[in-house]
């Protein structure tokens, strides 16, 4: 028998020499293991369903990854934890509004959740926001604890987070391509939190198609996280450069409405954005390369990059989240 016909599809892999890249100096803290089975599965879990020790526990290693210095090269990281949100600077024009929004990000929070656990030893799965829960409330949260949560609101003049363990984070990154020191900001907004609710992610789930469910989810429930944490996470022209919104501990909280077993649907379709509005990148930052899509449209041999945080993957490498040993309670 044939065991490679030549009707088979070519595997899906970049040729080499198109762009897998690792950041001299940043080794990656998480090798591939291609085809082998998962040592551990961990599990994510929604946050208001954490004990106080669990709870504890994510916040001190957040603070870890803080205090843990940047190995990459990347432009004006200083901490572990400031590399994710270089990460995010870089690709931002790139990642939104485009058809690896999803994939992207589904890449980007495991590269968080590795770092976790290889420089903090948090081996516990990213806990999530289940946004609906607060939706129209958030600023009655528990994610915005000042003792077991993210800290309150910010300050009515400077809109800087006044309490909980980021309260002296000096975030090195942001606002948008500018590289200087300044607080965590939130501006909560219980109107802008609305579309966190249950029917709005009820609407987008049933959407039958990618091209309908991946908007569907970054303008409703997305875009309700960033608007409803407002200051920098609600301003279009500085929220992509944040945290993932990444200026915030928050940002990692990505929803799992995007259905963990890979919700999503090729062909991607979509494009690739050509840049954000009011998102002017300045002369010495590089634009970011667009690399594995054949056409201008997003395909399963997009390469998504990590700039040496964890090793790049393809789109397809990332659909099936068993591959990547998690899964959502
Ligand atoms: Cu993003």
């Amino acid at each position: 028998m044939d065991t490679n016909p030549p009707s088979e599809p070519a595997p899906l892999r970049i040729p080499s020499g198109s762009g897998r890249r690792i950041s001299p100096g940043s080794p990656g803290i998480h090798e591939r293991r291609q085809s082998e089975t998962c040592s551990s599965v961990k599990k994510r879990r929604a946050w208001h369903t954490l004990s106080d020790d669990e709870k504890r526990a994510y916040l001190d290693a957040e603070v870890c990854l803080m205090n843990t210095p940047s190995t990459s090269d990347l432009r004006g990281s200083k901490s572990k934890f400031d590399d994710f949100q270089a990460i995010h600077v870089l690709q931002s024009e790139i990642a939104h509004f485009v058809g690896q929004f999803l994939p992207f990000h589904r890449l980007f929070v495991y590269a968080h959740e590795q770092a976790l656990e290889a420089e903090c030893g948090y081996t516990e799965g990213q806990p999530y926001w289940a946004e609906e829960v607060d939706a129209g409330a958030f600023s009655k949260s528990v994610i915005f604890d000042a003792d077991l949560g993210f800290g309150g609101d910010g300050a009515p003049d400077t809109q800087c987070i006044q309490d909980g363990p980021f309260a002296d984070y000096m975030n090195p990154l942001g606002p948008g391509y500018t590289i200087e020191d300044h607080c965590i900001q939130r501006q909560i907004s219980d109107r802008a939190s609305n579309s966190a609710q249950e029917s709005v992610l009820e609407n987008c789930r049933n959407k039958t198609t990618f091209m309908e469910f991946w908007p569907c989810i970054e303008g409703g429930p997305h875009g309700a996280g960033h608007g409803g944490v407002g200051a920098q996470e609600g301003d279009p022209e500085t929220r992509h450069a944040e945290i993932g919104g990444n200026n915030e501990a928050t940002g990692f909280f990505g929803a799992p409405q995007t259905p963990g077993g890979g919700g999503f649907t090729p062909p991607f379709g979509g494009g690739f954005g050509g840049g954000m509005p009011g998102f002017a990148r300045p002369d010495d930052v590089p634009a970011p390369e667009i690399i594995g899509d054949p056409g201008n449209e997003t395909t399963l041999t997009h390469l998504l990059e990590m700039y040496g945080v964890v090793e790049d993957r393809t789109i397809a490498e990332v659909m099936d989240i068993a591959e990547l040993c998690y899964e959502y309670d």
